[in-house]
């Protein structure tokens, strides 16, 4: 009902009734019920917004030859959902504006289930209508949604319509100017999940902090919540770990929520060398699901990172969701899978993210894989953060991803942002996402990427931006030898200060370079001059006593259309380890033999 209402208060809707507040969010664990909806889509590019006049979004029905209708999805082009549309057809390359997309498929009802309709992702606006019904709107480029259709859906054949709308807006997140490509469409898979009357909204299953205190471990304590949906109070759940022994059971209170804490008795901890997955299941009345969850504890103690009560130095490398070789979103288990690997290839126990949310199951694959994860909402550069409303679609975005990744062991920083100028609505608005973050996770440490450095003395550069104060951990970008006027040699005399005594992850370096383009070390855009910057910055980086843990830009070259230059970028960032044909650069073999090391040191 609620979900109607929604649609129903949406139909007449202005932008800011869309969702961009924090609404609960389906969790959608592999063991559910699914059908896909992935595929082949009929598509109508919609420039002018001629759809909703011309009601696009009804389900097509047979015409008589003397009525006008001037449009037809099922002889428009297609194109394969899941999927970005500006590389899936060559004129739409730089398209940004509204898309329609409509698939008819047929669904067979049964007695005591409900459906609901499931999108991983749509950048940047959706409106979405099933059988001509609208369902709701959606905001937010990268954060999964939901609807419920149980009423709306019918029996046999069914027409889903989806607008999509990539136009950039001042007051979005992000905003209007962003260094990578502003790839539109369903760009994530669509499907329905089926579940029981009442069932398994979301749930959070993880060990409890300090519960394996130095690690001298007696006891380990596994704690958590489970959200049932259509339950009344007093209703049961259970939570297992078969492999564990262990198993419990909790009442859900009037909100449908039950909260557990029992102990399992010394589980194989998750870290990076030995990525233990358990099997845990929840069953509550009719409806049961499996998770593979991990368990670890992450902290910091001073300038320290703690994994599991040890310090860890985090080897990382930044990455955007790009897909390898054939350029693009990224969505598959293959491009996934590829990227991560590259990832280990270099030495790297740790991935960044950047500098939006990327598909689930790049998550996933990090839990199983062993790779430690920093996540990130895409509060990127100059954003109005003056305006209240902007502040909720943040919220709304880091809200989803929490409630979509909080059971993967992997992750264990939430980024609220990514260089934004300091200020006062800037580090009010950043507080409010930082102590937000912290409300719904307070198990996972909470960073930002920060450049606004300066140079204190021609030797000193300090870090003193006041969003340190709300951070457990302190990002630091700086391009010293590519961004203004300091040479990669100057690094050497180089020292930092942080105003913060807490771990730093210098969380971007970097020079873009053309693969196999070779030239000198002072010739910009040749392997030679990003490798010798790399060596530098790799012996200033030593030298920060608070390091704990870095992730230079970038594991690959991406598309952005900030990068013009012909013949070099061509609407590429090149700052890549790896070209986007998946050639490795130089610098690759540089930065892994210090990873290698660095692993060795242990
Ligand atoms: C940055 C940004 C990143 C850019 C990078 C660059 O500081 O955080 O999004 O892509 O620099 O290459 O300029």
């Amino acid at each position: 009902m609620r979900q109607l209402l929604r649609g129903v208060l949406l139909f007449f809707a202005i932008p800011s009734l869309a969702q961009t507040h924090s609404v609960p969010l389906l969790a959608d664990p592999p063991s559910r019920t699914t059908i896909s909806l992935d595929g082949t889509w009929n598509t109508i590019v919609d420039p002018y917004e001629s759809g909703i006049p011309s009601r696009y979004f009804e389900p097509p029905k047979p015409k008589s030859k003397s009525e006008l209708v001037e449009f037809d999805f099922d002889h428009s082009p297609k194109l394969r959902v899941p999927g970005d549309w500006n590389t899936q057809r060559e004129s739409l390359l730089f398209y940004e504006g509204p898309f329609w997309y409509q698939r008819k498929f047929s669904y067979q009802k049964r007695p005591h289930i409900r459906v609901f309709l499931y999108l991983g992702a749509a950048n940047y606006r959706s409106r979405v209508w099933l059988n001509g019904i609208k369902l709701g709107e959606h905001v937010g480029g990268y954060t999964p949604f939901d609807f419920e259709v149980t009423n709306e859906i019918g029996e046999g054949e069914n027409s889903l319509a989806i607008e999509v709308d990539n136009t950039r807006h001042e007051d979005g997140v992000p905003s209007t100017h962003t260094d990578w490509w502003n790839y539109g469409g369903l760009t994530r898979g669509v499907k329905l999940i089926e579940v029981p009357e009442t069932f398994i909204e979301n749930y959070a299953v993880h060990l409890a902090p300090g519960s394996c205190g130095n690690c001298e471990r007696k006891l380990d304590e596994v704690e958590g919540w489970v959200q049932l949906k259509g339950a009344t109070q007093g209703e049961s759940v259970t939570i297992g770990i078969p492999d564990a022994q262990a198993k419990q059971t909790a009442a859900v209170d009037a909100s449908g929520r039950a909260v557990f804490k029992f102990a399992a008795r010394m589980l194989q901890l998750w870290t990076a060398e030995n990525p233990k997955l358990y099997r845990v299941t929840i069953s509550a009345g009719n409806d049961s699901i499996a998770d593979e969850i991990g368990f670890r504890t992450i902290e910091t103690h001073g300038t320290q990172i703690l994994l599991n009560g040890k310090p860890v130095f985090l080897r990382g490398i930044s990455m955007h969701e790009e897909a390898p070789f054939r350029s693009g979103r990224a969505f598959s288990e293959e491009d996934d899978r590829t990227l991560l690997t590259w990832a280990k290839e270099l030495g790297c126990n740790f991935v960044r993210l950047a500098h939006y949310p990327h598909n689930e199951d790049m998550l996933r694959l990090a839990d199983h894989m062993g790779l430690l994860v920093w996540e990130e909402v895409p509060v990127y550069w100059e954003m109005q953060y003056q305006d209240p409303a902007t502040l909720e679609n943040a919220k709304a975005q880091l809200h989803d991803v929490i409630a979509r990744d909080q059971n993967r062991a992997a992750i264990i920083l939430w980024s609220v942002s990514n260089e934004t100028p300091i200020g006062p609505a800037r580090n009010a608005f950043l507080k409010t996402l930082a102590e937000y973050a912290r409300s719904l996770d307070s198990t996972r440490l909470i960073t930002s990427a920060s450049d606004k450095w300066h140079f204190k003395d021609p030797q000193t550069a300090e870090l003193n931006d006041p969003l340190g104060e709300f951070l457990d951990v302190i990002g630091l970008n700086e391009y010293i030898g590519w961004y203004g006027d300091r040479k990669s040699e100057d690094a050497d005399h180089i020292q930092w200060a942080f105003a913060y005594n807490k771990p730093v992850i210098v969380s971007e370096f970097g020079a873009d370079a053309l693969y196999n383009l070779h030239a000198d070390a002072q010739t910009r855009f040749t392997e030679e001059y990003q490798a010798n910057l790399y060596q530098h910055q790799l012996g200033m980086l030593s030298r920060i006593p608070a390091l704990a843990g870095m992730s230079p830009w970038i594991l690959m070259d991406f598309r952005s259309p900030r990068r013009p230059l012909p013949g070099i970028q061509d609407y590429f960032n090149r700052k890549g380890l790896i070209s986007d044909r998946g050639q490795r650069k130089q610098a690759f073999y540089l930065l892994q033999k210090f990873y290698r090391d660095k692993a060795a040191q242990k």
